[in-house]
């Protein structure tokens, strides 16, 4: 008999927003995009680094790897918005990308790669999608730009079910030095 396929679990590590930046997030994305279907405000987040699909092996590799990771907490202002034609995503993110979300990400694009992950190729550009597959129009204005202060990341796991994709926040690092 053919072997099971380990099972998996689809994972990305992120910055989420406490409570007072989601709510000005999402002001910024109710008066940006009035008519688009908006991504839900509790789903509002940077990815930082995306395993994608892995096994419990792996899961415990990355944990282990983050939580190695020596940072220091940085602060960014998302004051950007753009559009993205080829998945119609609008998006909002910081023009100038700190000192330490490059530190992050790079230390987590090892802890990847340590994990046997294939490394990403492109570049990073930190982004917070607003809407899917929303055509052009629906982009407009300026944004009274926001400020975010950031103090951990999160492993969060992507659920898939009827409704659409859930994100379960599982772990999270305290950023320190
Ligand atoms: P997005 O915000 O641009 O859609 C869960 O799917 C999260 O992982 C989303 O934030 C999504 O980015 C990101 N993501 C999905 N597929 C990805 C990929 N192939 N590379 C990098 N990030 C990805």
């Amino acid at each position: 008999m053919p072997a099971r396929p380990e099972p998996t679990r689809r994972l990305f590590f992120a910055l989420r927003p406490d409570e007072t930046v989601r709510q000005s997030l999402e002001t910024v994305a109710a008066k940006r995009l009035r008519k688009a279907k908006r991504v839900p405000a509790d789903k509002l987040h940077i990815t930082l680094a995306f395993p994608g699909s892995v096994t419990q092996a792996v899961q415990q590799c990355l944990e282990a790897g983050a939580g190695r990771i020596v940072a220091p907490p940085f602060d960014l202002l998302v004051d950007h918005a753009g559009y993205w034609p080829r998945p119609r995503i609008v998006w909002i993110g910081p023009t100038r990308i700190p000192e330490g979300l490059w530190a992050l990400v790079t230390a987590l694009r090892q802890v990847l790669e340590e994990c046997g992950l294939v490394p990403e190729s492109r570049p990073y550009q930190p982004h917070i999608t607003l809407a899917r597959k929303v055509n052009p129009g629906s982009v407009a204005g300026e944004f009274e730009p926001v400020p975010w202060s950031i103090r951990n990341f999160s492993l969060v796991e992507s659920v898939t079910d009827p409704a659409g994709a859930k994100y379960l926040p599982l772990r999270f690092w305290e950023l320190e030095g």
